[in-house]
């Protein structure tokens, strides 16, 4: 294949031609061989009982008269719009659960640490902390820091298995967006039990009115953004440290010839915390130039672990979803280290073919044909890392030579843009507020603000739909905030720089320049989307832009996502108030009603609601940018 038609960074072309050479097969590859199939895409295959599956397709090419559709039902009877519904509901479900279960990981870790029962894990951001507990209605005037930490880990936790109430943070939402939800009755209780509900309601025969079920997918995915995931930034900040902005690096060339190389991947980043400690031990790197490594550990991340330790410790991000493969193809990688999500098993085949070790580390998942498991366990946290990092070193001499090619392409990068960072670097430390954001947002310098986020998918020419609509936003004067693997492909663009100035309008230019900034601010990993709920909550909160985040110019984006968590995201963040566009398909595409009241009906209630772009940039950036204009026109600036 001509690999340029469907990636955009010379490293990813480079290795996809060497695979083709050396007959390795990537993810890229299977995409050009396997078709998705049709059935199951857009939402209209129902495999939820045993009488079916059942296909709902609208026929092709002919229109369906009401009678003809009327009979277009699964076995029992259920319509396309329930199926279609149904469908949305489990892949909401699924992400939330995802976010929500690394969240309640970081609050366990966070709860024994607090305790003293973690030797390589301390509180790190105190302020936070009490941030926090005032929050969760904790006291701490004269308390100990160890008995606060201790109440805001128990009160995190209690809050998956919550069964009456609200969850907390909901309250942290502007008071109309919260009036809203409560109207609807879509505030969670507690955080697992959406998810339990939307499994149960979507079983066969229990909820049959697609509105309905869609409601109670609302629901569930609030409990992922305003929840789980807003759990994990909180206490990972607490326990890790809030980001602020550092210099970072970005792709393949990270890894070096004369280094043992090792990668971390996945999305929880309490053992990639650790790992970055036991790479800088000097016995280590002493035992690496023993076994003729000279230049010591070079150590780099992938997906979301590799965001969070980017944004904490400036730890080099090796590439985004799509380049898993591609860093083993280099021949020089020792081991990838990998824990929960976005993990293709494509790995441990392709990592035969080299000498790679791939360590699976978490409970929840093993790999068939992994070099190693660990089940990691907090408590032995550094003599796990420990005992990776050497395994990975002793590795070093079996490395082929002859297999070897390292890309050399690095890019700079400023990361660590926190809300609360934001908000000091706009206001000042003592003054911090994101009001001179508003203010060049009423008088016109910033259009407006877009969230460009989510994965790379091998349907579509990888990172380039994030590229191309950033640079397309950033020139209209649209300040751009990203998150995961867009984050990842807007940094190996150039686009998290300050430099990257050039390709703004006039207004946004002066801004960044002002301020210091680069167009497109990275504020982490995918659970931190919960940072741009809070920074939009803050820019409400600060005046001039209406009272509600379904008031501001602001919309979401995912021009290029696959996962499950994807759909968890954008739902709450149509529930949130906001346009959310999607490329590369829609998981109802193919059901018209459940789509018109996602695209359309969705939005009288809450002010926000879903668009789909199959794969122009130009396009996307089209309907974005009318889509803020209408909503300054709303505000009259
Ligand atoms: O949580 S953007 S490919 S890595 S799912 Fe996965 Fe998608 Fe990347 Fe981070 Ni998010």
């Amino acid at each position: 294949a001509d690999w340029t038609q469907y990636a955009i960074d010379t490293p990813t072309i480079e290795g996809l031609k060497k695979a083709d050479r050396e007959g390795y097969t990537t993810a890229f590859h299977r995409a050009r061989t396997m078709t998705a199939c049709p059935i199951g895409k857009g939402g209209t295959c129902c495999k939820i009982c045993n009488m079916g599956p059942c296909r709902v397709l609208p026929p092709k090419g002919k229109d369906e008269t009401p009678e003809e559709r009327k009979k277009r039902t699964g076995l029992c009877g259920a319509t396309p719009e329930t199926i279609a519904a149904r469908n949305f509901a489990r892949m909401v479900a699924a992400g939330a659960a995802a976010h929500s279960d690394h969240g309640r990981h970081v609050a366990h870790t966070f709860l024994h640490a607090a305790k003293g029962e973690l030797p390589d894990y301390q509180i790190k951001d105190i302020p936070k902390l009490f941030a926090i507990a005032m929050d969760y209605d904790i006291p701490t005037e004269g308390r100990e820091i160890k008995d606060i930490a201790i109440d805001v880990g128990k009160r995190a936790l209690q809050q998956y298995g919550q069964q009456d109430g609200e969850i907390l943070n909901v309250k942290r939402a502007p008071l109309k967006r919260q009036e809203i939800w409560k109207q609807e009755g879509v505030i969670p209780a507690g955080i697992d039990r959406p998810v339990v509900e939307v499994m149960h309601m979507t079983h066969m025969g229990v909820n049959q009115e697609m509105e309905h079920i869609i409601r109670l997918a609302t629901k569930c995915s609030l409990a992922d953004g305003w929840g789980g995931s807003m759990i994990a930034t909180d206490l990972s900040d607490i326990l890790y440290g809030t980001p602020v902005p550092i210099l970072g690096k970005v792709n393949l060339g990270c890894m070096k010839e004369d280094t043992v190389n090792i990668i971390v991947h996945g999305h929880e980043p309490s053992l990639s915390e650790i790992i970055v400690q036991a790479v800088q031990d000097p016995e280590m790197i002493a035992y690496a130039k023993s076994k003729g490594a000279t230049g010591g550990i070079s150590l780099g991340g992938i997906c979301c672990t590799s965001n969070e330790i980017l944004m904490r410790h400036g730890i080099p991000v090796a590439g985004n979803y799509l380049q898993q493969e591609i860093a083993v193809i280099t021949g020089a990688l020792e081991a990838i280290v990998v824990d929960v999500q976005c993990v293709m098993q494509g790995l441990a085949e392709l990592a035969k073919c080299f000498h790679t070790q791939v360590v699976t580390t978490s409970p929840i998942a093993k790999m068939q044909g992994a070099y190693k498991h660990y089940s990691y366990d907090e408590r032995y946290g550094l003599e796990t890392a420990k005992a990776i990092v050497k395994d990975a070193i002793d590795n070093f001499p079996n490395r082929d030579k002859n297999k070897v090619s390292i890309p050399t392409e690095q890019q700079d990068m400023v990361v660590g843009f926190s809300h609360e960072t934001i908000s000091y670097m706009l206001g000042g430390m003592f003054r911090a507020s994101y009001r001179p954001l508003n203010d060049n947002i009423i008088n016109g310098r910033v259009r407006g603000l877009a969230g460009i986020v989510g994965c790379g998918n091998a349907r579509v020419k990888n990172d380039y739909l994030h590229v191309e609509l950033a640079k397309e936003l950033i020139k209209n004067d649209v300040l751009v905030l990203t998150t995961g693997c867009s984050a990842i492909a807007l940094g190996k663009a150039g686009l998290l720089t300050p430099e990257a100035s050039k390709y703004c309008g006039a207004g946004l230019a002066e801004v960044c320049e002002t301020v210091g900034i680069p167009p497109c601010l990275h504020m982490g990993s995918c659970v931190d989307n919960s940072r741009i709920l809070m920074a939009a909550t803050a820019v409400v909160r600060d005046g001039g832009l209406g009272d509600d985040i379904s008031d501001l110019p602001a919309v979401g984006c995912a021009p290029e996502w696959m996962s499950e968590k994807a759909v968890s995201i954008g739902q709450y963040f149509v529930a949130s108030g906001v346009y959310v566009l999607f490329g590369v398909g829609f998981p109802t595409i193919n059901e018209d009603v459940c789509t018109n009241y996602l695209f359309k009906d969705i939005e009288k209630t809450y002010g926000g609601r879903w668009d789909f772009v199959e794969k122009d940039p130009y396009e996307m950036a089209k309907r974005i940018i009318a889509q803020i204009d209408a909503k300054r026109k709303a505000l009259g600036i």
